[in-house]
């Protein structure tokens, strides 16, 4: 059988056979934020190494381009996006164990634990990464985007407060269940339609971390900003599996060291953006109110949650109980590497 390199000259088919072997491709990596926001700080970082170091490019395509997290999540799932994030607050209505993220009170404070958590943690990229396969998927990493804050039209100091405020919510079933545990009504809606139903009255509250409270100008439609400690808001990274799979062992190690080089970047970019996201608003409009709940404000919130512990491991099933045990052994594995 006549092969290719037998049609052509010697020197052509080396020339052509070392080509193909470096051929260069663009990959596509979609947002669920802009580039200014931290998917998008994070996403640059990955281009600039994948782009130092291969002959590869990295088109991001920023929230909005390719429409809400859910259509991005099919695009890569079908193969048409390479890279994307898909976040848990997402993900959590294809995936129940994701649903973890969403439990309040449960993963530990801002900061080196939580860091070197979501750097290690086994059931994150062991027990979870296998569901992400199931649905053609390979989770790349998962990085956390500061803690929540709950804003809304009237003050919140507990759970009564909540008590007939439409509260939107990503659409993981399991916010659906804390927000109706913490007394309000929750309204699952993609992020593009929070905004006007805010203006429009048809919601009174929303949770996000503080910098997506001001890059989104959240604060023009509501008037007050609660920290109540529940949640620190997590993002995955995931890629189109088969598109991993075949990558070379030269690429895929650019890949790794992309994602560990981002994965740095976007830990350290993130120190005090809370708070400098806070100064922003209260400058853009003084009379925001900011609002620390005392521990003894967030005991009734803290005791909500429970059942929704609850709810969680007759979600998920079994599984569920062996995901929140793992994870209490990998917290207390990265406080003791970090010395907390
Ligand atoms: O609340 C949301 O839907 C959005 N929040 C953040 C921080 N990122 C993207 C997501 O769509």
């Amino acid at each position: 059988m006549k092969t290719i390199s037998s049609l052509l000259s010697g020197a052509a088919a080396v020339a052509l056979l070392a080509a193909g072997a470096a051929s260069a491709a663009e990959w596509k990596f979609a947002l669920e934020e802009q580039l200014n926001e931290v998917q998008g700080v994070f996403a640059t970082r990955f281009k600039e190494h994948v782009e130092a170091n291969s002959d590869h490019t990295v088109a991001i395509f920023p929230y909005g381009s390719l429409g809400e997290s859910a259509d991005v999540t099919e695009l890569t799932q079908l193969g048409a996006v390479q890279f994307a994030n898909a976040s848990p607050g997402f993900m959590g209505s294809e995936i129940p164990e994701l649903n973890v993220f969403l439990l309040p009170y449960t993963l530990p404070e801002e900061g080196p634990v939580l860091a070197d958590f979501f750097a290690t943690s086994p059931t994150i990229y062991q027990d979870l990464a296998a569901r992400y396969e199931d649905q053609g998927l390979s989770l790349v990493v998962m990085y956390p985007e500061g803690e929540v804050v709950m804003t809304t039209k009237e003050p919140v100091a507990s759970p009564a407060d909540l008590d007939g405020v439409k509260f939107r919510v990503m659409t993981s079933p399991l916010l659906v269940e804390t927000y109706r545990a913490f007394g309000a009504t929750p309204t699952p809606l993609p992020w593009g339609e929070v905004f006007s139903s805010l203006q429009l009255n048809m919601i009174q509250g929303q949770e996000n971390p503080m910098f997506f409270v001001e890059s989104t100008k959240m604060y023009e439609v509501t008037d007050h900003i609660t920290y109540a400690g529940h949640n620190v808001y997590t993002t995955a990274v995931v890629a189109n599996s088969a598109f991993l799979d075949g990558l070379s062992e030269e690429d895929r190690a650019v890949v790794d060291a992309a994602t560990q080089a981002a994965f740095e970047h976007i830990m350290e970019y993130q120190e005090g953006l809370t708070q400098r996201a806070e100064d922003m608003i209260l400058k853009a409009k003084p009379d925001m109110n900011v609002t620390v709940l005392t521990d003894e404000q967030r005991a009734p919130f803290r005791a909500a949650a429970e059942d929704v512990r609850a709810t969680y491991v007759e979600m998920v099933g079994e599984a569920g109980s062996k995901i929140l045990d793992g994870f209490a052994q990998d917290v207390a594995a990265s406080r003791e590497r970090v010395g907390d």
